[in-house]
């Protein structure tokens, strides 16, 4: 089956991902879109693939993945012919910061931009990103003078992790600081990117046509 890849995607939503992530891939897939202003990510036929009601997720055959950055890591791995991961033995990078963008990045810019942080070093000990600014530094280091996050070539890693920072850019939830700029720089324009900003723009005002 090669059109086996089902993408639920809504447009202006963290989908945008693994829509750039499929571009990278070259793979056929259909694209399931969502209304989430109609709530159809609420409706019991889209909370069977993913119960959270949240986008994106993909069906790949029979198997069901939800989370972008776990689908990025999926997809790479089901479509080794695209040359998406590192070999299995030089995985360290790519794991450990694919695991940090989800795990600290992710939740440290969502509450930074809702405007709280953890303020007390107590706190900081109880949350698994500790502070916001402590994140920052660490994905600046991360990024400082590299242009792929895992090794010499482009990884999934990339899609997810300069995702996080280009969206951080571009909404002014991280600093335009010399490290991100260079490598955002690096990737923004990678036709995959631009492929899915195109599609995603287009759909966004498809939609908001409908609703005019
Ligand atoms: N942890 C999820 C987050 C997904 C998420 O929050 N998606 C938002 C769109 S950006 C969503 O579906 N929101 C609709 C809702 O929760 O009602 C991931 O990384 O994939």
């Amino acid at each position: 089956m090669a059109n086996d890849i089902v993408f639920y995607h809504a447009p202006q939503s963290r989908s945008i991902i693994v829509q750039w992530m499929l571009e990278e891939l070259g793979q056929p897939f259909d694209m399931h879109v969502l209304n989430l202003k109609k709530n159809e990510h609420k409706a019991s036929r889209y909370l069977a693939i993913n119960p959270m009601g949240k986008v994106p997720a993909i069906r790949h055959g029979e198997t069901v993945v939800t989370e972008a950055a776990a689908i990025c890591a999926y997809l790479a791995d089901a479509f080794p012919e695209a040359g998406l991961a590192p070999e299995p033995e030089a995985r360290g990078d790519y794991y450990r910061w694919l695991f940090f963008a989800a795990g600290c990045v992710e939740p440290a810019m969502s509450n930074h931009a809702a405007g709280w942080d953890p303020a007390t070093s107590e706190m900081q000990a109880r949350f698994g990103y500790g502070s916001y600014a402590a994140v920052i530094d660490a994905l600046a280091n991360a990024v400082a003078g590299r242009r792929y996050i895992a090794g010499d070539r482009f990884t999934a890693a990339d899609v997810y992790v300069g995702s996080m920072i280009g969206f951080g850019l571009r909404f002014g939830v991280i600093d335009k600081r010399p490290e991100f700029e260079a490598y955002w720089s690096g990737l923004e324009n990678r036709p995959a990117r631009l492929r899915a900003g195109a599609e995603a723009e287009k759909l966004a005002s498809k939609q908001a046509w409908a609703a005019a």
